[in-house]
């Protein structure tokens, strides 16, 4: 096996400013009641589950132009990147339970501190890419990535409670997977930029075992190099995964999901990751909560070694009583 033993570091992101709808600060209890932290211990490395951070309230934070709680969420994120960047400096995986997915800008950026040349994995039905001008909805968790890039400098205005931070990111660096909800103006960055994507079309002519080598190869092939995975639950099909705040229709299918993970963890390259937006008070049913939440668990855990095959573990050889 490829992966290096590697202890893991659980770190729950109870927030919600990226976006209008309550719930989705739940999301870290709902993938910690779906038995995350029992599932891991099947895998061979230790796993320390940091609890959860605290996120301050502000009271007085007006937005920005229409987008919402700007020096909430810019804070929060210099909060998770301190304890990302602490995890990672520690020598372990990180794992941040989101939460809504403007946390991937400081969970993202706390990995950079210490790994400059991670790249990105981008897995959702959307791109989270626009700018604050080119935003429907304002929504800070629609615009993650506008952050982080370098390209994208000139075209970002100074949001207050950011200052903390300066885009590290390029844009040859990062791979989409799963996009079918794409905003005029991330399309047009996307283009402009020559960003690799694979929208659910791709997948659906190339075939995931496809889309993933040439992922792999776009991002590893030059250097092999830490990955990071943002791996937004909406990106599932909505049957799979109904507790969520924005679910697309056609999304990908449980094996395509898990393909994926598995790949990822198969470079034995994954240095971080992201699971966001599990919305346990969005769903119809507690069913639904728990399917919702127990796909996260399993995406967690493929993405950190767990394989369809199984995996003979402690045996040498088949025993034999006497
Ligand atoms: N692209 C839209 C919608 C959206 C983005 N991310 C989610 N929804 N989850 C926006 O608001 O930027
Ligand atoms: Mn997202
Ligand atoms: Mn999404």
């Amino acid at each position: 096996q490829k992966s290096r033993a590697h202890s893991v570091a659980i770190l729950g992101a109870p927030f919600s400013k990226g976006q209008k709808r309550r719930g989705v600060e739940h999301g870290p209890k709902a993938i910690r009641d779906a038995g995350l932290v029992e599932r891991l211990s099947n895998l061979d490395y230790p796993v320390h589950d940091f609890g959860d951070l605290k996120f301050q309230h502000l009271e007085k934070d007006e937005p920005f132009m229409h987008v919402p709680f700007p020096r909430t969420v810019g804070r929060a994120n210099k909060l998770l990147a301190g304890a990302v960047s602490r995890a990672i400096v520690a020598g372990h995986t990180s794992v941040m339970l989101g939460g809504d997915h403007s946390l991937a800008i400081g969970s993202v950026a706390g990995h950079a501190q210490h790994c400059p040349d991670l790249c990105l994995i981008w897995v959702d039905a959307h791109a989270d890419i626009n700018t604050p001008d080119t935003s429907p909805s304002g929504n800070l968790h629609g615009q993650s990535v506008a952050f982080m890039l370098k390209e994208l400098q000139d075209k970002m205005p100074d949001i207050p409670g950011f200052s903390w931070m300066k885009p590290f990111l390029s844009s040859r660096d990062l791979v989409y997977i799963g996009l079918r909800d794409v905003d005029p103006g991330e399309h047009m960055i996307l283009k402009n930029l020559g960003i690799q994507y694979f929208s659910m079309r791709d997948i659906d002519r190339m075939g995931i075992q496809r889309v993933m080598e040439v992922t792999l190869d776009h991002l590893l092939a030059r250097k092999q190099r830490p990955i990071h995975l943002s791996f937004d639950i909406d990106a599932f099909d909505p049957s799979l995964a109904p507790a969520t705040g924005t679910p697309v229709n056609g999304g990908l299918t449980y094996r395509e999901g898990i393909y994926i993970t598995e790949e990822i963890h198969n470079t034995g390259l994954l240095s971080a990751m992201d699971l966001v937006e599990v919305n346990p008070v969005l769903a119809a049913s507690q069913e639904a909560v728990e399917t919702t939440a127990s796909l996260a668990v399993d995406v967690i855990a493929s993405s950190l070694g767990q394989t369809r095959e199984g995996a003979h573990g402690v045996y040498q050889e088949v025993p034999v009583s006497k």
